[in-house]
């Protein structure tokens, strides 16, 4: 048995995921809870709003492969290295990512697989995968969600370069009929450059390429959605951005009630990318958008939980195919309860005890029955050292009233499992 890890979950020494056996270290992470979640697949329930979701996304590029069965193990090369992450970028940390041992961990984006798809061949591709981060909790997170990752690929040559342009001016033709307002900004800037070892002009065609393309899928699944009217158009926003694995980089916004939302992540595929995957000829696009985000606008879903959820009320409300707008059945009472509490001694080299660490604990005791986790409070005692926490964690269920008593019973359990694990005193 492992020596007890402070502010970590106790973990046993092996652990079964998806029927496999691995070996538990200092680096693994991952809960019950989310072990619970690898084999469920929304996104392959073909009545499922995420289901049909990908399937509207996917008729949209018929032509190009769709993938939506790769498992979410993965390994930090596949997630990190192989995407140019720098060995210090803070989503290698057990903070922000699942593992299940130093070795393994679970993809935290769908981009985890762009050189193994390129390398089998694949030039034009959707992949659609549940992916995992660890999160604060409230409304619109949840520490599993769903993207979908879309990349085109093409020989780096004059004839081919020529075929990109000519697909571009059909793509302009149609977005100019259409009500779309797009603030767009330069393909390429000094902050937000074309590869050294690109053409500039061909780096032009591929952005434009993708702009294009997003630019009509967007068109397509929020035209008749996001008030675009005659009076009111869509509107779309790119915005320059950051990305280890693309250059340019860019940002989608669409303008929903009010607020501008990020829907998207995308840009030129970094060519340390494509030499990976064997292909160091071509160059090309990839995109990876968020399919939760977008289902709640579609079918006006208020809570990020409710795709989670098994109630024959969500359930029987949607059909294969067709996007509707969820009626919300009765929304039962929230209950609040704080909890304050002293960590043990610390010395001041040691990680203080993380917010992700008391979400997941939250989460593992009382699963989708947590609506939101609120740091109250949280200080350092100047002459112990001695951290002081206070969390509130509001309890709420999707589909029946919830007793004081029981919500009692489920912060008692917290409680004790914050002393088992990170030697807490209650305040
Ligand atoms: C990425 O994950 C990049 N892999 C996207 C990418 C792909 C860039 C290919 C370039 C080329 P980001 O972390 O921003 O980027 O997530 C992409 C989208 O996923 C976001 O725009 C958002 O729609 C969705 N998303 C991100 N975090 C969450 C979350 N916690 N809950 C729900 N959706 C999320
Ligand atoms: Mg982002």
């Amino acid at each position: 048995r492992p020596a007890r890890r402070y502010y970590t979950p106790a973990a046993p020494s092996t652990l079964k995921v998806l029927g496999t056996d691995y070996p538990a270290d200092s680096y693994t992470n991952i809960t019950p809870t989310i072990i619970s979640k690898l084999s469920l697949q929304l996104h392959r329930q073909p009545a499922h709003p995420l289901g049909t979701l990908r399937m509207l996304i996917e008729s949209h590029f018929p032509s190009f492969s769709h993938l939506s069965c790769l498992s979410p193990i993965v390994t930090p090369y596949q997630n990190f290295d192989s995407l140019s992450f720098p060995a210090d970028h803070p989503g290698r940390s057990v903070t922000d990512s699942y593992y299940l041992n130093k070795d393994v961990m679970l993809r935290t984006h769908t981009s985890a697989h762009e050189v193994e798809t390129f390398a089998k061949g694949e030039t034009k591709w959707l992949l659609t995968a549940d992916v995992y981060r660890r999160d604060e909790i409230d409304g619109s997170h949840y520490p599993v969600f769903h993207q979908m990752e879309g990349a085109e690929i093409f020989e780096a040559t004059p004839s081919s370069m020529k075929k990109v342009e000519e697909d571009n001016e059909q793509l302009s033709a149609h977005l100019e009929r259409s009500n779309i307002v797009i603030e767009d900004i330069p393909h390429i800037t000094s902050t937000n450059p074309a590869q050294p070892s690109h053409d500039p002009r061909h780096s032009e065609i591929i952005a434009l390429n993708l702009k294009l393309h997003l630019n009509s899928l967007l068109l397509e699944l929020f035209g008749g959605v996001a008030g675009a009217s005659k009076e009111e158009p869509l509107r779309v926003r790119w915005i320059e951005a950051y990305f280890p694995f693309t250059s340019p980089s860019y940002e989608v916004e669409v303008f929903f009630r009010g607020k501008w939302l990020e829907i998207l992540g995308c840009g030129v595929v970094l060519q340390s990318t494509l030499d990976r995957a064997n292909v160091p000829s071509k160059l090309g696009w990839a995109f990876g958008l968020g399919l939760e985000r977008i289902a709640m606008i579609l079918y006006s879903i208020p809570d990020i939980r409710l795709f989670w959820s098994r109630d024959e009320r969500f359930l029987s409300q949607f059909t294969p195919g067709k996007i509707s707008t969820f009626k919300p059945y009765s929304k039962f009472p929230a209950c609040f309860k704080d909890v304050s509490f002293w960590l043990p001694d610390r010395p001041e080299t040691q990680a203080k005890m993380h917010d992700n660490d008391f979400c997941d604990l939250a989460r593992d005791v009382a699963g989708d029955l947590v609506e939101d986790v609120k740091v109250i409070d949280k200080f350092t005692h100047p002459k112990t050292n001695r951290d002081s926490l206070c969390y509130r964690i509001n309890y709420r269920s999707m589909d029946r009233s919830l007793s004081n008593e029981e919500v009692n019973a489920i912060q008692d359990l917290v409680i004790s499992h914050l002393k088992d694990r990170f030697g807490v005193e209650i305040r």
